[in-house]
């Protein structure tokens, strides 16, 4: 039984940890300039139940973990790594050497455009400072991470977006990222429109997408060949994830093809699915959820429970910093107000999974 007291003596905790940690990420409020990412759902301790993990940033540049236990994250203050992700930086989550226990990578973008990697060891996050590559997102590129190539292990990719529309991935060989200027696509996720990734044909290779969002909400896809992305202009939906929704990926029904989401947020907080047929996402208008990540949470999608279907996350962050999950039932998201912690990602933490445009 989870008593009173237990309870009291994390909020005072909790309260007193808030007051030392808001200064330090008062610098580095998300979105990252220049756009943002989308992050995927992480299972560091490798045991078939997504986590989430949260980066301070800033000179602390902190990162915590709470491991599921399937219906709550355990642990507050269970510090991984001590110093990763430092100032802005673009931290992302995947299992980039394929031992079964995701990792962690980030992203200086700029002028340097270093990506650095620590590995999980199922307790925390080893190493600080190994380069994996020397020249990858730069500038205000977006990043994202995925197996493109279907060996097991996390590749990254980078979208110049803009006019140029250029894709570029470079791909693990378990030690680094190998490739620079490798071109996968080029002319994908234009202007500003919102990449994401996901294996949409189920083929054991991640695939790319695109939302346009605004009026006309069209989502294109294009498959990965394990050597480049085909397809341009194929349009997988015409009309989803509209005006400045927050979009992403996950398979919710659990049929081993990846679906998307789509979070309008504000006042109405609903969330709409479309499923992966394999050539096209299927339904318009299908509320999986009538409320869940109100206001500007910041929502994500993972499997928390490890029932093979992925469920949807939000972290309210600021001072309460309370983090919810309502569970797949392979037709909609089943929950409201379901605790799943009541202090992780204060502040303006970046916290993964996390949708943050
Ligand atoms: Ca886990
Ligand atoms: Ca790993
Ligand atoms: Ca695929
Ligand atoms: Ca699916």
């Amino acid at each position: 039984m989870f008593s009173l007291t237990r309870l009291v003596s994390l909020a005072a905790t909790a309260a007193v940890t808030m007051i030392v940690q808001i200064p330090a990420t008062s610098a580095s409020a998300a979105p990252p300039p220049g756009g943002g990412f989308s992050g995927v759902a992480g299972d560091f301790n490798g045991d078939g139940r997504d986590d989430i993990v949260t980066f301070t940033r800033g000179p602390a540049a902190d990162v915590y973990v709470a491991l599921s236990t399937g219906t709550s994250f355990s642990g507050t203050g269970v510090k991984w790594h001590d110093h990763f992700a430092t100032g802005t930086e673009t931290p992302m989550v995947g299992d980039f050497n394929g031992d079964g226990r995701d990792d962690i990578a980030t992203f200086t973008r700029g002028p340097a455009a270093d990506v650095y990697v620590a590995l999980s060891t199922g307790t925390s996050f080893s190493g600080t400072g190994w380069k994996w590559h020397n020249y990858f997102a730069v500038g205000n590129e977006i990043p994202a991470v995925g197996d493109f190539n279907g060996d097991g292990r996390d590749d990254i990719a980078t979208f110049t977006r803009g006019p140029a529309a250029d894709v570029y991935v470079a791909l693990s060989t378990g030690t680094s990222f190998s490739g620079t200027g490798w071109k996968w696509h080029n002319y994908f996720a234009a202007g500003n429109e919102i990449p994401a990734v996901g294996d949409f044909n189920g083929d054991g290779r991640d695939d790319i997408a695109t939302f346009t969002r605004g009026p006309a909400a069209d989502v294109y896809v294009a498959l990965s060949t394990g050597t480049s992305f085909s397809g341009t202009g194929w349009k997988w939906h015409n009309y989803f994830a509209a005006g400045t929704e927050l979009p992403s990926v996950g398979d919710f029904n659990r049929d081993g093809r990846d679906d998307i989401v789509t979070f309008t947020r504000g006042a109405a907080a609903d969330v709409y699915v479309a499923l992966s047929t394999g050539t096209s996402f299927s339904g318009t208008g299908w509320k999986w959820h009538n409320y869940f990540a109100a206001g500007s949470e910041i929502p994500g999608t993972g499997d928390f429970n490890g029932d093979g279907r992925d469920d949807i996350v939000t972290f309210t962050r600021g001072a309460a910093a309370d983090v919810y999950v309502a569970r797949s039932t392979g037709t909609s998201f089943s929950g409201t107000g379901w605790k799943w912690h009541n202090y992780f990602a204060a502040g303006s933490e970046i916290p993964q999974p996390g949708i943050l445009w």
